[in-house]
């Protein structure tokens, strides 16, 4: 390969994306994907699997003119809807108003469009062609085809972006090791789902313009709607351990029964309960973290590969996308040296990366328990109330992760900050509405220092769009 071409292994959402915007910036890219052409094989299963993309996902995509495209075919969800065991149900709004909403998109479509949109930028894909191995010193991959043939290409810049069990990653670990550790989680998911019902004009069974959350402590159901009118629903729970665990429950019947207990009103929506229970794997649910994410600058992981995460805070494929846009900007300012470029993305996303991993493990507590809890909706109304009062002082920390584009690290922070002075403006206080709210605003801009100018470039995402 000539100088600036760079070879991208996984044409999954993130290679993708990275293609798309290196190819926009001049250089020569070439993506190795071990499936088939997803737009000509169709979906494994016949499933459909949606995604809730946010911000960050969506200023990559307006980057490679996506934007509108993609928001016209998902599902904009408003806020959470919470599900109590008495079968009442409640919404607690993401943001201010619709300007800060999450979209609820298929994740076969958006892949669709992603690899139209880089094969007309000129990327060159080559699916059914897996890496089995890489002697990254002569910057060679060895390729493997869905027909069993092998080949070897040289590719002296290489980008994995294969996804949670790169094998990329485990070339470079054979070269120099990467510090990998894995955290399970301990807790597994089965995906279920509400088809449409019969009313072609009304086709959604619950309400179409949220994430629905059935919260019972330990584990939760969820629910995001698809456009046709169904909704995944996606059951998270432990693995081991006294009932309900997907130990405990052995079998459709017996699932049934605990949904019975727990999720009556889901149950009722699901006519494909036990087949689909029967049929989908139990996924399983784990962080990985990595010491390095490059071998100098010969190959650098992105996406998953680096940095996969729980899902509960929605970011995994918003921060895939967010390395892209980073990386392809760091490339942009310095196309003739990878070994800087992928130094300076290390240095500047792992703890971006770091934090969003946090981040995501403390939101599972979030929506399982504690959007039930009253202490926990009384922080949370305060903390509205002082934004609308304060907005130069106070963003709660949901907001700076999935409205803006500050730091990921920046929001752990300051959320911490901000929770601290939340819980002491609320000691002794059973309602906010004793709350003295000017010494408040004062206390806080006594406090905390301004929030930098980031926070309040939020995308204007247009009204037009989606359902
Ligand atoms: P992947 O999407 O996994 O793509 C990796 C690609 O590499 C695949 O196409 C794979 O076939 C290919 N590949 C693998 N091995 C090889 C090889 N040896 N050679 C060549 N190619 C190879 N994130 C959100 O932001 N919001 C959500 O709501 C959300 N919901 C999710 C729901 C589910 C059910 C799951 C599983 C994940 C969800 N995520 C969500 C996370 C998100 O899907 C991932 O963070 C994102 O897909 C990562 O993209 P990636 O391109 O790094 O990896
Ligand atoms: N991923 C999501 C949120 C946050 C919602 C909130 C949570 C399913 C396997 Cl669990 C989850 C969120 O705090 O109110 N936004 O987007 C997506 C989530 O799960 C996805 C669909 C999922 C992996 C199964």
């Amino acid at each position: 390969m000539p100088r600036n071409d760079i070879a991208v292994v996984g044409a999954g959402l993130v290679g993708a994306m990275v293609a798309t915007l290196l190819t926009q910036r001049g250089f020569r890219v070439s993506v190795f994907e071990k499936r088939p052409d997803p737009r000509r094989a169709g979906v494994q299963g016949g499933r459909s699997i949606n995604l809730a993309l946010a911000e960050r996902g969506l200023h990559a995509l307006r980057a490679t003119g996506l934007a509108e495209q993609v928001l016209a075919q998902s599902v904009m969800m408003r806020g959470r809807m919470v599900h109590d065991p008495a079968g009442h149900s409640a919404l607690q709004r993401y943001g201010a108003d619709d300007s800060e909403v999450i979209w609820s998109v298929s994740r076969e479509g958006l892949n669709g469009l992603m690899l139209d949109a880089a094969e007309a930028a000129g990327a060159t894909f080559h699916f059914g062609q897996g890496l089995e191995s890489a002697d990254l010193d002569a910057g060679r991959l060895m390729l493997r085809s869905t027909d069993g043939t092998q080949r070897s290409i040289d590719a002296p810049v290489v980008i994995g972006a294969d996804g949670a069990g790169s094998a990329l990653r485990a070339q470079m670990h054979r070269h120099a090791p990467l510090g990998e550790r894995v955290e399970e989680l301990g807790h597994g998911y089965k995906e279920l789902e509400i088809p449409p019902g019969s009313d072609p004009s009304a086709p959604f069974a619950i309400e179409p313009h949220a994430l629905h959350i059935w919260p019972r402590g330990h584990y939760m159901c969820i629910a995001l709607p698809n456009r046709e009118g169904s909704f995944t629903v996606t059951l998270f729970l432990p693995n081991e351990g006294e009932h309900p665990s997907f130990r405990s429950i052995a079998g459709a019947g017996a699932a049934e029964a605990f949904f019975r207990a727990d999720f009556p009103d889901a149950l009722a929506l699901m006519p494909t309960f036990a087949h689909d229970w029967a049929a989908h794997p139990v996924g399983m649910l784990a962080t990985l973290y990595l010491d390095r994410w490059h071998i100098g600058g010969r190959a650098l992981l992105i996406g998953d590969a680096a940095h996969a995460i729980v899902p509960f805070h929605g970011q995994g494929m918003n921060c895939g996308f967010e390395d892209a846009a980073e990386l392809a900007d760091l490339f942009a300012a310095d196309p003739t040296d990878p070994a800087a470029v992928f130094a300076a993305f290390e240095t500047r996303r792992k703890p971006n990366a770091d934090a969003i991993a946090r981040m995501a493990l403390e939101n599972y507590v979030e929506m399982r328990d504690k959007v039930a809890d009253p202490v926990f909706l009384r922080k949370r109304e305060l903390g509205a109330l002082l934004t609308e009062r304060c907005p130069s002082h106070y963003l709660p920390r949901y907001r700076m992760v999935t409205f803006t584009h500050l730091p990921y690290a920046y929001a752990l922070e300051r959320g911490q900050a901000q929770d601290t002075l939340v819980e002491q403006l609320l000691k002794g206080h059973d309602s906010v509405g004793t709350v003295d709210i000017e010494a408040a605003v004062r206390a806080l801009q006594a406090t905390l220092p301004p929030l930098p100018a980031e926070a309040f470039e939020r995308g204007l995402r247009p009204a037009l769009g989606g359902a």
